[in-house]
């Protein structure tokens, strides 16, 4: 059995204050022509579908929209809720949709049967572990309250039930939302749990035939070859920016060996880092690739420059972020210019810290209000003694 597996759409997410969700259509597009080009029988998604609880109605359009293309083409979609979707609005519609061959689990249920689904070697089971936190599972699986819960023994508890409930020698799919021990995380994935550990062992997995994992989004493997991440859709932060984002084409042979190819997916605007001087970014030449891109600089200036971020706009239209890795405030004493034991106002200080920062004086009207503010400064310090 042929199918796809991808993860961690992360739709109506924002990154660098725009909506990510014109960006999220055209990978999807691509994700859908793909799916039909290579034949495959199911496309698996991992979790974290949106990018949080209430979604932007236009990323719920678009999750709609790529469900009824790709049921249209006959392929089954089985999909997660993963810690950053709502598991109750997601669990939206899931009897009716069964019906489409769309499958989705959002709530945590102590008897969850597996998907089956078949192809000529006979069937194989899905089972879909939607993203839980140890309370989650103490409750559908009715845990006593004396009993410790950490994620790996509530993991361990929804893996032996959605074991019990795979027919005996069929192959089997595992799909789950979770940090398993060992995995890279990125800057762009919400922590499971605030404090203490919110990691699985990735032995838990072992006896499935593959495990599709969401919730790390870099792409990679989780202690074996059969047990994946595939990463997120899109590029979400800029330490992803080395990272190469796609999907996971499966093929499931009838023994249940599984055999994972990386294909990349292409998208509208790459995110990544340009590193230069502000005279080195101004050249022409100086960056061949997309200005249009979703860059962060660094701009590697020591001494200060005036409005840097307006020039880098005008350079990059698409500037999400700015760092200054050598640039420090000119120490104290560079800025005395008085000789010492000179007792200067405050309102002369501020007068040429303002003439510093803008090139300009301080017009009389300005003036007037600054002597205003520090009469009343003045007078608020002497009525607190
Ligand atoms: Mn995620």
């Amino acid at each position: 059995m042929r199918f796809l597996h991808t993860a961690d759409w992360h739709l109506g997410k924002l990154f660098g204050q725009r909506y990510m969700t014109e960006d999220q259509r055209h990978v999807l597009k691509e994700l859908i022509a793909l799916s039909v080009d290579e034949g495959v029988q199911a496309v698996v998604i991992a979790g974290d579908i949106y990018d949080r609880a209430v979604p932007p109605a236009e990323a719920v359009e678009l999750f709609s929209e790529t469900l009824a293309k790709l049921s249209e083409a006959g392929i089954a979609v089985l999909y997660i809720a993963g810690n950053h979707d709502s598991a109750s609005r997601l669990d939206f519609g899931r009897e009716l949709l069964t019906a489409s061959g769309v499958y989705v689990r959002a709530l945590t249920q102590a008897e969850a049967a597996p998907v089956v689904l078949e192809d000529a070697a006979g069937p194989v089971a899905f089972s879909l572990l939607p993203f839980a936190t140890p309370t989650d599972v103490r409750q559908a699986f009715q845990v006593p309250r004396e009993e410790p819960l950490s994620y790996d023994g509530a993991m361990e508890r929804q893996v032996r039930a959605a074991l019990s409930a795979v027919p005996r020698g069929c192959r089997s799919v595992a799909v789950a939302h979770a940090f398993v021990a060992g995995g890279m995380a990125s800057s762009s994935e919400r922590p499971l749990s605030v404090g203490g550990t919110d990691q699985v062992r990735p032995a838990l997995f072992r006896q499935f035939c593959y495990t599709a994992l969401g919730h790390l989004h870099g792409p990679q493997r989780a202690g074996a070859e059969n047990i994946r991440y595939a990463g997120s859709l899109l590029k979400y932060s800029f330490d992803e920016a080395m990272q190469q984002k796609g999907v996971l084409l499966v093929d499931l042979a009838a023994d249940g060996k599984a055999e994972v190819r990386a294909i990349p997916l292409h998208p509208r605007h790459d995110v990544r880092i340009v590193r230069g001087t502000m005279e080195e970014l101004r050249r022409p030449d100086f960056d061949a690739l997309d200005h249009e891109d979703y860059v962060r600089v660094d701009l590697l200036d020591a001494d200060t420059i005036l409005n840097a971020y307006d020039k880098l706009t005008a350079i990059y239209p698409n500037l999400f972020a700015l760092t200054r890795p050598n640039w420090q405030a000119a120490p104290a004493e560079e800025l005395t210019v008085r000789p010492r034991g000179e007792r200067v106002s405050e309102q002369h200080l501020f007068r040429d810290f303002y003439e510093e920062m803008t090139k300009e004086p301080l017009t009389p009207a300005q003036e007037a209000y600054l002597a205003d503010c520090l009469e009343a400064l003045a007078r608020e310090e002497r009525e607190a003694r």
